[in-house]
């Protein structure tokens, strides 16, 4: 198999990350979001979609949403599963890694790429071209703030949000948390619990 990814942007590092804490070896080839070369002819005719990461198994089925890599990825190499002892941790992980992209990462990508020169046409990662909508920075920062309170809450007194291992939900909110960070958002004094969960998270994961 082989990934594509570009290791500093966060749907990579959510990967990235599963692949590090589980000691797995995988041949990767970096695309570079920066120079475009997601659009480029040899990528668009592995991944019409554009977007990173991308897996291509052995028999040339393409997988090209990160949490079916990640699912994958664990299932294939089960040594230190990231996707819970039961089918009810499974579903919870799955559940947060759904909530964590849907209300933090989407929020932090709606104020990132609504405004500047870099994403300009381009909003929403791929090749669909469309206009930003300035609103939606002021719209996107009141999410983060909300982001920020809800997983206060879901780690209080709690080392993993999933049982009592490390798991992707852990991963991705970790790497989420970092992405704030691209807009200048740092998770606030009063989220006390979060901030703590997320410096014992950095060790955990030897960042
Ligand atoms: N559906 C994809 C979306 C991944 C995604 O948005 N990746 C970003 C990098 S973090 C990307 O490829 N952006 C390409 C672009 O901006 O054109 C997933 O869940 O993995």
């Amino acid at each position: 198999m082989k990934l594509y990814t570009y290791a500093v942007a966060p749907n990579p590092r959510r990967v990235g990350l599963l692949i590090k804490y589980k000691g797995i070896d995988i041949d990767t080839q970096e695309i570079d979001l920066t120079a475009k070369e997601q659009f480029s002819q040899e990528f668009s005719a592995i991944n019409p979609r554009a977007t990173l990461p991308t897996l291509v198994l052995d028999d040339g089925t393409t997988l090209s949403d990160t949490i079916a890599i990640c699912a994958y990825l664990d299932d294939v190499f089960p040594n230190k599963s990231v996707f819970g002892a039961s089918g009810l941790e499974r579903a919870q992980i799955i559940g947060y890694c759904h909530r964590i992209f849907m209300e933090g990462a989407s929020a932090v990508a709606e104020v990132l790429r609504n405004k500047g020169e870099a994403f300009k046409d381009s909003p929403l990662p791929g090749p669909l071209k469309m206009p930003q909508i300035g609103e939606l920075v002021e719209r996107g920062n009141l999410r983060i703030t909300a982001f920020f309170e809800a997983m206060n809450k879901e780690v209080i007194d709690k080392n993993y949000l999933v049982g009592d291992s490390l798991s992707q939900a852990d991963i991705d909110l970790y790497v989420v948390l970092g992405f704030c960070g691209w807009v200048r958002r740092a998770i606030p004094e009063e989220c006390a619990a979060l901030q703590q969960w997320f410096e014992q998270m950095k060790t955990k994961l030897g960042e």
